[in-house]
């Protein structure tokens, strides 16, 4: 038995790493990857996606979906991070496949509906095509296995702000959307995503072993370390959006918590995930609001990057 996943993603150099390890996997069937603007704008990242899936020799559908926020005003994307190109800034050519004829949040309602309760979303960038499918159909909270959010930060500070998160940030009335909702969720954040460091050495055995593929991260990688070197002082890079993989196959290396998490909209604290433990009682029902969500809240990030070694070696 494979895990179907709709891995919702804007590549991205964290995002590519975690497109590969998805495809390297033989666990997991990858149903389609659906795009959004986040790391880049949606249609680099609809082109990063079907190009990935190509060099990999995978023929795996995409769907475009969210181009802008549902009500903020966007910020540029951080070309200083991920490259404009969303890889570092390196010449590739134009994929050969073309997106499937509906958007994203279409083809997350529809896949659900032919595989009822088996389908589980894996979002890596800013919510929109989530919310967008909550509300062309939501029943869907009924249909998927689960959802993992990459996202957020509860105990610890934001990335791109004091308080937020970049995938939150970019979107945080849409992420409120789907933080809130009714379905089986697990939000793997800040927290843990920066416990876990994919260093220079493991990077280059990592490429050494990915073929065409492996060229294209390396160089990724190259571009984004230099980032993290000059902002955190580390390194090599933290694979945020990989630890949202891990955590569907590999548990184990993950503590979480239970609680509500209330997204803030506005303000100085825009973007910022409130978590309410379920463990204590409240004043009254603000904090208590939607679903019950599953928050990591640690994770062996010397054994995730380790595991990640092993799938894209193997
Ligand atoms: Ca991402």
């Amino acid at each position: 038995m494979t895990i179907p996943i709709i891995f919702d993603t804007d590549p991205g150099v964290d995002d590519a790493q975690a497109i590969s390890l998805l495809m390297a996997s033989p666990e997991i069937e990858l149903v389609g990857l659906t795009t959004t603007f986040g790391n880049v704008y949606v249609e680099t990242a609809t082109r990063n996606a079907l190009l990935l899936t190509e060099l990999a020799g995978q023929d795996i559908p995409v769907a475009q979906g969210a181009a802008y926020p549902l009500v903020k005003t966007p910020f540029p994307p951080p070309a200083w991070i991920h490259g404009a190109d969303g890889l570092g800034n390196q010449s590739l050519p134009d994929p050969t496949r073309k997106p499937e004829a509906v958007c994203a949040a279409q083809f997350i309602v529809d896949k659900t509906r032919e595989r009822p309760g088996e389908i589980t979303l894996v979002a890596v960038g800013p919510l929109g095509n989530l919310a967008t499918a909550l509300q062309l159909d939501p029943t869907i909270v009924d249909r998927v296995k689960r959802v993992v959010v990459m996202g957020g930060a509860v105990h610890t500070g934001g990335n791109v702000t004091p308080a937020a998160e970049a995938n939150i940030f970019s979107d945080p009335h849409a992420a409120k959307r789907v933080l809130s909702a009714a379905w089986p969720m697990t939000l793997v954040g800040l927290d843990v995503t920066h416990k876990a460091v994919l260093d220079p050495a493991r990077m280059k055995r990592i490429a050494s072993h990915q073929g065409e593929l492996g060229k294209v991260l390396q160089h990724s990688f190259d571009f984004y370390a230099d980032f993290y070197e000059g902002a955190l002082g580390i390194d090599g890079c933290c694979p945020h959006d990989s630890c949202a993989v891990a955590w569907v196959l590999k548990p184990e290396l993950f503590k979480t918590a239970k609680g509500h998490i209330h997204v803030v909209t506005e303000g100085p604290a825009e973007g910022l995930t409130l978590m309410a433990s379920t463990d204590r009682d409240y004043l009254d029902d603000r904090w208590t609001q939607g679903g019950i969500v599953d928050v990591c809240v640690d994770m062996d990030g010397d054994a995730m990057a380790a595991w990640m070694e092993e799938v894209l070696t193997a």
